[in-house]
């Protein structure tokens, strides 16, 4: 029994036996929820050229600021989200600006 290329191809497809295009590794995502005035994990450990998307899920508005002004959410109402790419290693301090009690901390490594 002989097979053509293509029937040839397709049984390996269907066996699992042609390797699948190796794609870019995918930078992790993670999310930070803002609720009941606070940073929800206030401790949070990613890898370099993670993002963290801050959500806000309280009636007061707040921001996600850094300490160092690396980055900054601006103000998020509820409901409201920003996304933040952590290209550098290093560990961030942040605050809202509306409630400066409002304190955590993001590590990247
Ligand atoms: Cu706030």
């Amino acid at each position: 029994m002989t097979f053509t290329r293509r029937q040839f191809t397709r049984l390996c497809a269907a066996a699992g036996l042609l390797p699948l295009a190796a794609g870019p590794v995918r930078a992790g995502s993670h999310q930070v929820n803002i609720k009941s005035m606070e940073f929800i994990p206030a401790d949070l450990a990613i890898a370099v050229g993670d993002t963290v998307t801050f959500l806000s899920e309280d009636s007061p508005p707040h921001t996600a600021s850094a300490k160092d002004e690396s980055f900054d959410t601006g103000k998020l109402t509820k409901g409201q989200s920003a996304t933040i790419t952590f290209a550098q290693a290093g560990e961030f301090d942040y605050f809202c600006k509306f409630h400066p009690s409002m304190k955590a901390r993001i590590t990247v490594a």
